[in-house]
């Protein structure tokens, strides 16, 4: 069976992603509708060796759509239901409907079956959360997971397209002595750090951190598990980083966990300190698997374990994850 396919937000740097991934896993397309916003109307994106014309999102552009692929961001709120309610089976990568109820949140790796009791809308997780439970899921199975203290360094392109145009023009800028004032980040990304991704909430956390706490347990199931994060932009174009340190209920050894993740699904160990090799963002781009290495035992704690996980954000942390929701709604007949 073929599926008549929109996907919302084209243009931008998951969509763009989105549309890449579909042709890739060869994905059953009968038909691509590629949208987005009235600014970008008229452009071209390209899709197997074709050219399409992206059309501006209505409710009407869902008429006969089986499967919308939402990139994120305003249109979501806007034009998810109007999908919904045209039959198509919605799998959006906004924060709009994560933490719904009725609206699976899911990370094929570690919930797939959640897939089964979606009601319209399943929603792709934010991409730092995507990049830390795949590496999670193997050992809170092997030993379970009392706390997750989680540091990260995420790349500019998780701001979108205008965020590594900044960055790089920025970067030119600074060299040669001259001014670029900031527009998408709050302060000079250029040769800086800022600890601050989205809006600050509750106790002075960013929704970026809260997403990590929140979105963590809804994927597992786990009102339980202590998470606490710190979530800072860093001059990168692509690529999340993350130190993660994880504090068991069992004992589970560094040697034991690289042993069980370098089975888990979707991870691939690199980790031999003596020959200089770890995960970095540039043997992650572009690859859809999430990199763990630095694989320690925390000296400080006696069931206690340190990672460093890089994954490609507008892959594993975007674009992948959706396409392999939507094949998991496939595989499962969840599809009107
Ligand atoms: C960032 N994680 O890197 C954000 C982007 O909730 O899907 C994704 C926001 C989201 O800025």
């Amino acid at each position: 069976r073929q599926f008549n396919v929109a996907v919302v937000g084209a243009t931008g740097a998951v969509g763009q992603e989105i549309l890449k991934v579909l042709e890739e896993r060869n994905f059953p397309v009968r038909e691509l509708r590629p949208l987005a916003t009235a600014r970008s109307a008229g452009r071209v994106v390209y899709f197997k060796g074709g050219a399409y014309t992206v059309e501006e999102t209505r409710p009407e552009s869902f008429e006969g759509v089986e499967i919308a692929l939402f990139a994120g961001g305003a249109a979501s709120k806007e034009f998810a239901l109007a999908a919904k309610e045209r039959g198509a089976l919605v799998i959006d990568n906004s924060s709009a409907f994560r933490l719904e109820p009725d609206v699976p949140l899911v990370v094929p790796e570690v919930n797939p079956e959640d897939v089964k009791w979606h009601k319209g809308i399943i929603a792709n997780p934010n991409c730092s959360t995507i990049i830390m439970v795949v590496p999670l899921k193997p050992i809170y199975d092997a030993a379970g997971i009392k706390r997750v203290v989680v540091s990260t360094y995420q790349a500019v392109s998780g701001a979108g397209a205008a965020a590594i145009k900044e960055l790089e023009a920025q970067t030119r800028a600074v060299l040669s002595g001259q001014e670029y004032p900031p527009q998408v980040f709050p302060y000079q990304i250029a040769f800086n750090l800022i600890p601050h991704i989205d809006v600050f909430q509750e106790l002075d956390y960013t929704k970026e951190e809260w997403k990590m706490v929140k979105e963590t347990r809804k994927i597992f199931h786990d009102d339980s598990l202590s998470i606490t994060a710190t979530t800072v932009r860093v001059p990168v174009i692509r690529c999340h980083s993350e130190s993660v340190n994880v504090e068991t209920k069992e004992k589970l050894t560094a040697k034991e966990a690289r042993e069980i993740l370098s089975r888990a699904p979707g991870v691939v160990v690199v980790d031999d300190p003596a020959a200089k090799k770890y995960p970095m963002p540039i043997l992650a781009y572009d690859k859809d698997e999430v990199f763990v290495g630095r694989i320690r035992d925390d000296n400080s704690l006696d069931k206690g374990l340190n990672l460093w996980v890089v994954a490609d954000q507008l892959r594993k942390g975007a674009a992948t994850n959706a396409v392999q929701i939507a094949e998991l709604a496939i595989k499962y007949s969840c599809v009107k």
